[in-house]
């Protein structure tokens, strides 16, 4: 096992990690920019080194800067948490040529999932179900005609690289494709440096529901069944829960084979999420995330398992202590993204928080970096907490969030909390009745 790891992340996740590691008897090394000297998670490790100026192109996306800090502290191996370089294969390749381990996927395996056809076609090849479409990329407008006829529209026409929404248009009919298929290629060419586009067959009212997976890197792998996340704003989640409201036993273990049997096929290594389209009971594969995702705790509560563990110990070549038969779901988890941002227009609101009580009690789990007297730097991602609840069922869970909302207190900036407390007055989120499409719509109606 390694004896030290360096965390090339910031905020909540990095404190994840930190504990992780601890538990274990593994030192961290924390790394900051100088925005981030007084931050939590270079408090709470071992070590911590400064890595570069505030901007996270000069500090947490500088690969250079993380292998000389790895290099000066004798850390082993690294863990990118989520977001940064958590899923570019450069910076992993670059790890190997150091001689220093990635606790993760092999770059390989981040390339082919980070390319989203190839990504469709080796699913599509291993089993999975995917959504109705172009046979790979699409190269003319001609082309994506006659993909338009064959499969109906309305179509979606997708950027290969593309990610949060962007490099994606909808086309509702043969009239609307030549304008839908240039902007996307457009906008994949200036996002992401690659015009490469395909086309689907638009869904109209899906729930986005993904599933965990974890391999072992030697051809054994493993489900953690699913989470719905489809209460989402302009591509950000906000409300996550475990198991999906409308996902039953049956059809969890079916899709959950499916996914693990992939992965296991092509001997993938630690944690990876199967993202789906669900409508109508029927899943439709659309991406594969090659990392520890934000709302991983929904999944650890209800199958009261470690995943950030699991990964060190996959990384370190060591078997994972998880196995299908014994992974069984206790009850229901919820989670809320707390961002510091003002409701309704969302916009960021970096600051000193003058008061801060995390919520507690049973079923509660606060993952944060803040502390009294801290002030959140403009630099980052607004989320600052995720606050995620675990109880018997689904009601009791809703419960616990409203009774751990309401001991919430972050004074000095303003957060998306009130978003919850008007979330849980919903019908169709005490139901479980939603799909992409409803917060959006309910948003616009009522802020
Ligand atoms: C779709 C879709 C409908 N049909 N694909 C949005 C981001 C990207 N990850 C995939 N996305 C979508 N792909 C087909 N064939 C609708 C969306 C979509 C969406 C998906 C998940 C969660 C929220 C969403 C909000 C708008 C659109």
């Amino acid at each position: 096992m390694f004896k030290k790891i360096l965390i090339a992340n910031r905020g909540e996740i990095a404190l994840r990690v930190i504990r992780a590691a601890r538990e274990m008897g593994i030192g961290s090394v924390a790394v900051h920019s100088t925005a981030d000297a007084d931050a939590m998670h270079v408090r709470m490790a071992d070590e911590a080194i400064c890595i570069g100026p505030p901007p996270s192109t000069q500090s947490y996306l500088s690969v250079a800067a993380i292998i000389s800090a790895a290099e000066i502290t004798g850390a082993e191996a690294i863990h990118p948490g989520y977001g940064f370089l958590s899923e570019n294969a450069n910076f992993v390749q670059a790890l190997q040529d150091h001689g220093i381990t990635f606790i993760g996927p092999t770059a390989e395996h981040i390339r082919v999932m980070g390319d989203k056809i190839t990504a469709k076609d080796t699913m599509k090849k291993l089993g999975v179900p995917c959504v109705p479409g172009s046979e790979g990329g699409v190269p003319d407008l001609e082309t994506a005609l006659k993909v338009g006829k064959d499969i109906g529209y309305p179509v979606i026409i997708k950027a290969t690289a593309g990610g949060g929404g962007k490099g994606m248009k909808l086309a509702n009919s043969e009239a609307e494709m030549e304008n839908a298929f240039r902007t996307a290629r457009s906008e994949g060419k200036s996002n992401f440096g690659n015009d490469e586009v395909y086309i689907e067959k638009y869904l109209e009212r899906p729930r986005h529901i993904e599933i965990q997976v974890f391999g072992d890197g030697k051809g054994g792998a493993v489900h953690l069944g699913e989470r719905d996340c489809s209460l989402q704003r302009r591509h950000q989640k906000v409300f996550e829960e475990a198991p999906g409201p409308a996902i039953d036993e049956k059809t969890r273990a079916k899709i959950g084979k499916v996914c693990a049997d992939a992965i296991a096929t092509i001997n993938y290594a630690g944690a990876g999420t199967v993202e789906f389209l669900y409508e109508d009971g029927e899943f439709y594969f659309i991406e594969m995330n090659t990392r520890l995702q934000v709302e991983h705790p929904v999944t650890e509560a209800i199958f009261g398992v470690d995943l950030v563990q699991e990964q060190i110990n996959v990384a370190a070549g060591l078997p994972m202590s998880i196995k299908q038969d014994d992974l069984k779901i206790n009850g229901h988890a919820i989670e809320v993204r707390i961002n510091a941002e003002k409701v309704p227009q969302f916009t960021p609101c970096p600051g000193k928080i003058t008061q801060y009580h995390a919520p507690g009690g049973l079923g509660v789990r606060m993952d944060s970096a803040l502390y009294d007297g801290y002030s959140i730097p403009p630099y980052y991602d607004s989320l600052i907490a995720k606050l995620i609840v675990h109880g018997p069922d689904r009601p009791a869970a809703l419960a616990r969030l409203k009774r751990a909302l309401g001991e919430l207190i972050v004074d000095g900036i303003d957060t998306t909390t009130p978003l919850f407390h008007a979330l849980l007055e919903e019908d169709a989120v005490l139901t479980g009745d939603y799909n992409i499409h409803w917060l959006e719509k309910w948003l616009e109606a009522n802020t």
